[in-house]
């Protein structure tokens, strides 16, 4: 769905068919229902239709599209526009087994997740999300409500996979923690990405990354991840907590997403290239604010080798961004080229809520000199090469 979205708004904006094309080579997304009741709609037929209190499931109980076991309950919010949810109590798990696609993808998860209690909960709980390659805990925070996005693992040959989401508390006394609630489950998945010719990163524009709720306007909130291979923002491993955000609900520089630092001391994300050693080449990037009222001195520190350069813009928090750009040259031994974004200092709004510096459009390119030595070095071999046929 995403990446049909944002292809035909490039194509309107810009008519460009070649670009098009280009991004469609790049990489494919879909959504396309793999999984049943995904947010809990359908609701256990032994649910009376007028409930509203947390119904316990039972072993005779079904809940559609899901096994269950130990502690469930199904909530059903009273009041009009009725959302279900499922709350998972002691040892309470829910999981499903979807088809993989035929052909090898990387799948990623995006649910939310919200703290059942309020201030009497001396823990809240977390949800555990595993699949055959992967587990992530994840914290119902000081918010009632957060979504995150995961990356769940890597599969092909339509293989059966069981996704597994259960409930985790550090707390002994069961009864001081408020178990947490979980809804709106999306599973994504993406086939891998290339890279594009005028640029040397891969998802520079951070346009891979997993699906945005259609009803959350808050983003999606990704955890630490050492492996960019393994990561929810593709081919990007991340630091402390970044906040992935979408051009419907907040100011995006370039495309559909973008990512916000949102937890200060450290918060962001890194990368590598494999660039020719003692070339020169320039790292392009924008840097701004997401339009979510967060005001101030916003500052990353961008790293391409073993060049370190701050980047400072003044917020007023309603959405602008500024191009920066600087040179440097490749000097690794091992081709491999470390480049990353990374915020120091941690902001909030006024309402409390965790916000940064935004990133967007990072383009990695080879100096001039670069290019034109590499189309001598063509133009010359064919020169070598057509010469003796010509004699
Ligand atoms: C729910 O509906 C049933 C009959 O359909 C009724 O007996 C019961 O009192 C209702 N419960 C509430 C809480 O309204
Ligand atoms: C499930 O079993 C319980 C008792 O064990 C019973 O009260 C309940 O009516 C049963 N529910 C269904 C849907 O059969
Ligand atoms: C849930 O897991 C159990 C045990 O691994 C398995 O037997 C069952 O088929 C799974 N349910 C679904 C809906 O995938
Ligand atoms: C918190 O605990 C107090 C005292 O036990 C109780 O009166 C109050 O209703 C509780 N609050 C919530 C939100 O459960
Ligand atoms: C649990 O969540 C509530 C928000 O619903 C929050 O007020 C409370 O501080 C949280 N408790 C802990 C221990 O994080
Ligand atoms: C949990 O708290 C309730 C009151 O809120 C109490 O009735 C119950 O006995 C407690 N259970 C345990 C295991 O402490
Ligand atoms: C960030 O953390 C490092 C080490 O943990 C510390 O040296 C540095 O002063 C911190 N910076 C800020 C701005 O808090
Ligand atoms: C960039 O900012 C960091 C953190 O505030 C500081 O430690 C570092 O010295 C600065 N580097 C440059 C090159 O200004
Ligand atoms: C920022 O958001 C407001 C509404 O919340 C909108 O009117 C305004 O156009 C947005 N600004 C930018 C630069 O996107
Ligand atoms: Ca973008």
């Amino acid at each position: 769905m995403g990446l049909r979205y944002c292809c035909r708004r490039i194509a309107m904006k810009k008519a460009a068919s070649t670009l098009v094309l280009q991004f469609l080579l790049l990489g494919f997304a879909s959504a396309a229902d793999l999984l049943q009741n995904p947010d809990f709609e359908t609701p256990p037929p032994g649910v009376p239709a007028n409930s509203t209190g947390p119904f316990l499931l039972w072993q005779n109980d079904t809940l559609p599209g899901w096994s269950f076991s130990g502690e469930v309950y199904y909530l059903t919010a009273s009041g009009d526009g009725q959302r279900r949810a499922v709350q998972l109590g002691q040892d309470g798990t829910i999981n499903q087994t979807f088809a993989a696609s035929a052909d090898y993808a990387d799948y990623l998860v995006t649910f939310a997740i919200a703290s059942s209690g309020g201030a009497n909960c001396s823990s809240n709980g977390s949800v555990v999300i595993s699949a055959p390659d992967s587990r992530g805990v994840f914290p119902v925070g000081e918010k009632q409500r957060a979504v995150y996005g995961q990356f769940l693992g890597s599969w092909g040959d339509r293989e059966a996979i069981d996704l597994v989401i259960g409930s985790e508390t550090t707390e002994s006394d069961v009864n001081a923690t408020c178990w947490p609630v979980v809804d709106s489950i999306v599973l994504k998945s993406i086939t891998s990405l290339v890279k594009a010719n005028d640029n040397e990163l891969v998802n520079g524009g951070f346009e891979f990354g997993p699906d945005f709720l259609a009803d959350s306007n808050e983003g999606v909130l990704l955890q630490p991840a050492q492996s960019p291979v393994q990561s929810p923002l593709r081919e990007w491993s991340i630091l402390g907590t970044v906040k992935y955000i979408d051009s419907k609900h907040f100011f995006i520089p370039q495309g559909n997403a973008a990512v916000e630092f949102v937890s200060g001391n450290s918060s962001g994300i890194q990368t590598a290239a494999q660039l020719t050693k003692d070339s020169s080449y320039t790292l392009e990037f924008m840097l701004g604010d997401g339009n979510d009222s967060c005001v101030g001195d916003l500052e990353v520190r961008a790293q391409a080798g073993s060049v370190l350069q701050n980047y400072t813009i003044q917020s007023k928090g309603m959405g602008s961004a500024q191009k920066f750009s600087f040179k440097f040259k490749a000097d690794s031994d091992t081709g491999t080229t470390p480049i990353s974004f990374v915020s120091y200092v941690s902001s909030q709004t006024k309402d409390g809520t965790l916000c940064g510096p935004v990133v967007d459009d990072v383009v990695l390119r080879a100096s001039l000199g670069l290019k034109l030595a590499i189309q001598w070095r063509f133009l010359l071999s064919l020169l070598l090469f057509v010469a003796p046929v010509m004699n």
